[in-house]
């Protein structure tokens, strides 16, 4: 049955270092698995300064952008890509909202973190951005194209 049906849709999800330290990694991997989507890459990465700018250039302009630069360079990221239909706002959802004393329990940061300019996880925010954020974080033999046992249970 038909895999296809997990959709074309990717997205980009990230540990920050505050959740690589804190030992949330499987926790927070784990949300995504049981929700159902699809695992196409994962790593455990220290960022490049550069990448990082790369990343966030849309922020460039903001007050907080350099802590943030400084943040996400800090110590080792997990970087995920994900797939399936939706998965950018589901993704989302799971995460909450960007300042963690907003986000409901039950979401990422809702249950796990305090502070915005520590909020343990990234998501894509638009179908778009998961693409490009994937091909700038994953090189292209990262990622596997594979099709889960459990799929049709799933679908
Ligand atoms: P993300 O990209 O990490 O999923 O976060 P987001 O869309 O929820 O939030 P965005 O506005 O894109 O901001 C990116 C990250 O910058 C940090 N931030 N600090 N006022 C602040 O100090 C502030 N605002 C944002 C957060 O780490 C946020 O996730």
């Amino acid at each position: 049955k038909p895999v296809a049906s997990m959709g074309t849709e990717e997205t980009y999800i990230m540990v920050k270092p505050d959740g690589v330290h804190r030992c949330l990694v499987g926790e927070i991997i784990s949300r995504f698995e049981k929700k159902g989507f699809l695992l196409k890459g994962l790593k455990l990465f220290q960022c490049p300064k550069d990448l990082a700018q790369e990343h966030y250039k849309d922020l460039k302009e903001k007050s907080f952008y350099p802590s943030l630069i400084d943040y996400i360079t800090s110590g080792p990221v997990v970087c995920m890509a994900w797939e399936g239909a939706g998965v950018v706002a589901s993704a989302r959802k799971l995460i909450g909202a960007t300042n963690p004393l907003q986000a409901e329990p039950g979401t990422i940061r809702g249950d796990l973190a305090v502070q915005t300019g520590r909020n343990v996880v990234h998501g894509s925010d638009s179908p778009e951005n998961g693409k490009r954020e994937i091909a700038l974080w994953f090189k292209e033999g990262e990622l596997c194209q594979w099709v889960p046992a459990q799929a049709p249970w799933l679908i």
